[in-house]
């Protein structure tokens, strides 16, 4: 990618072109099933490959993101459950803090754990605002984070919460309903934060249909992130896109 990822998802939002992202979780994923997945993801209009999950053994991801790279050219972005996630042979990484649920060790705990790491990092590092909604299932990332989603009927306080992380400084916000939710975060949400940010709005977590990809989108989701539905369906990208 001739300029950085930032900048490219920046741009999308300014030129309102819609951006998706596909998540691959070394937690749910064999290596080996790699190659067929990154075959089927190439044929499809896919913008970004994430890769990271809430409790993948330490040097998994590392591996996994080489084998993604043997076999794509689509930039990989590393979206970390914990500093021990990331590797240099990604091209960017979510430079996460879950700023819903108040654990410090997610607001900023594991982000000075990190900074070994990161010191002399060729990584674009992208801050991130990571807002975690009630999804309807307890997902993973409530489990490890030991925080609390917020309630999708407490709009004012989503929305506040991204606007607080637009003013920290954060480049782009990410809406999470957490992997494999039950209800997707709705669209209610996602236009009234869209309506209040001016940096891009990533939203994860729960699509499964070609509907509510088109409802994120239509409400204002810059880049969206499929990851379950294409782990249980590898030909899904063929009839939601
Ligand atoms: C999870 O937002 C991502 O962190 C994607 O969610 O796995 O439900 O698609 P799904």
């Amino acid at each position: 990618m001739e300029i950085s990822i930032l900048k490219y998802i920046q741009k999308a939002k300014e030129e309102g072109k819609k951006l998706l992202a596909i998540l691959l979780d070394p937690d749910k994923l064999l290596i080996d099933e790699i190659e067929e997945l990154i075959r089927k993801i190439n044929q499809q209009n896919v913008d970004f490959i994430f890769v990271g999950g809430s409790s993948v053994e330490i040097g998994i991801t590392d591996l996994f993101v080489k084998k993604i790279r043997e076999f794509s050219q689509i930039p990989v972005v590393i979206f970390p459950g914990d500093f021990e996630q990331i590797t240099d042979n990604a091209d960017a990484l979510l430079f996460l803090s879950l700023l819903s649920g108040n654990n410090p060790e997610y607001l900023i705990g594991q982000q000075i754990k990190s900074v070994k790491k990161l010191k002399n990092t060729s990584l674009e590092i992208i801050p991130t605002g990571y807002i975690l909604i009630d999804g309807g299932v307890e997902t993973a990332v409530q489990k490890v984070s030991n925080t609390k989603p917020i309630l999708q009927s407490n709009i004012e306080k989503i929305v506040a919460t991204a606007i607080a992380g637009e003013y920290l400084g954060k480049q782009l916000i990410y809406l999470e309903a957490g992997s494999g939710a039950a209800i997707p975060v709705n669209t209610k949400i996602i236009s009234s934060i869209a309506n209040s940010l001016n940096i891009p709005l990533i939203v994860g977590g729960g699509i499964r249909s070609k509907k509510q990809l088109e409802m994120a989108y239509k409400n204002g989701a810059d880049l969206v992130v499929i990851g379950t539905a294409f782990e249980e369906n590898n030909n899904v990208l063929k009839s939601i896109l």
